[in-house]
């Protein structure tokens, strides 16, 4: 597969590329700590929550949540999440997926009991709605110097994100640089940039369903490698999830430190492999 110019260019040289905070700061934290992993830490208990990230934060540049998957959540856990990003030197995206009209995704953002926008750098929408999700999280976002993600594909088996819906969501994004800094995909999207006449934009590729001993979880999810998913797609970030802390309960801390390690090595040497190859 042809790569375009983008995927052959290096983080750091990307952050040039773009206007945005949150994007210029998560290709830095890339560059500087030498990888392109974010964990998903969807387990339900704040101990473990904790655990995970203190665990994995050495090797990630972008933390993952699903907050309201928490059981015991209380507003101290934001406290001790900042607090270990700074720490660890990570970015925290929480994976809301907003999909309504733009004055509820507003509010969705920036209140209730998780204030999302007030602590997560980054997050995503889908983009069923049309762009009216975009300008209402904007509103929210973009003083705050955060960036939001479009899903134009997803992993799961049968999902309806493909074609034209994918092109749509490449549209919307394009037509909103300051605020969309990219998508959740499973593979570049510049080719359709560049047939709806944006070839020079440059729009990050963050990717789930990532995996190393698994291709699938029996419900629907479907894992590629990060040498697929890097090298040969072209994507910039590698999410994972269960790859590294399994099933979530009796969480065994050192593994999940060491399966860090290994997906950050496997993620950054793909990259490699993929700028010079
Ligand atoms: O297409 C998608 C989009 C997302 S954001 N497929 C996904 O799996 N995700 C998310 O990535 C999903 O909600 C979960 O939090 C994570 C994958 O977790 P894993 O345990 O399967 O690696």
């Amino acid at each position: 597969m042809t790569l375009p110019d983008f995927a052959r260019q290096t983080y750091a040289q990307r952050a040039g590329n773009f206007s945005n905070a949150a994007a210029k700061q998560l290709l830095d934290t890339m560059e500087r700590k030498q990888s392109n992993l974010c964990v998903s830490v969807d387990v339900t208990k704040s101990s473990d929550f904790i655990s995970v990230i203190e665990a994995v934060g050495p090797y990630v540049a972008l933390i993952k949540t699903h907050i309201d998957v928490l059981d015991d959540f209380q507003p101290s856990v934001i406290d001790a999440l900042t607090a270990l990003g700074e720490k660890h030197d990570f970015l925290i995206f929480e994976d809301r997926k907003f999909a309504d009209i733009g004055n509820t995704v507003g509010l969705q953002y920036s209140s209730g009991i998780y204030k999302i926008a007030s602590w997560s750098h980054i997050t995503n929408a889908h983009t069923v709605p049309g762009p009216s999700v975009v300008t209402g999280l904007a509103s929210v976002g973009l003083p705050l110097g955060r960036g939001l993600l479009l899903l134009a594909e997803m992993s799961t088996k049968g999902s309806l994100a493909t074609g034209d819906y994918t092109k749509s969501s490449v549209r919307m994004a394009l037509d909103h640089p300051e605020f969309v800094i990219g998508f959740i995909a499973q593979s570049r999207m510049d080719s359709a940039a560049a047939q709806l006449g944006y070839a020079g934009k440059d729009l990050l590729v963050l990717t789930p369903g990532v995996g190393l001993d698994s291709r699938g979880d029996g419900k629907g999810q479907q894992y590629r490698t990060p040498k697929e998913v890097v090298e040969e797609s072209g994507c910039d970030v590698i999410i994972v999830g269960r790859g590294i802390y399994g099933d979530g309960r009796n969480l065994d801390v050192a593994d999940v430190r060491a399966k860090a390690e290994r997906y950050r090595t496997k993620g950054w040497l793909a990259y490699r492999n993929r700028i010079a190859p």
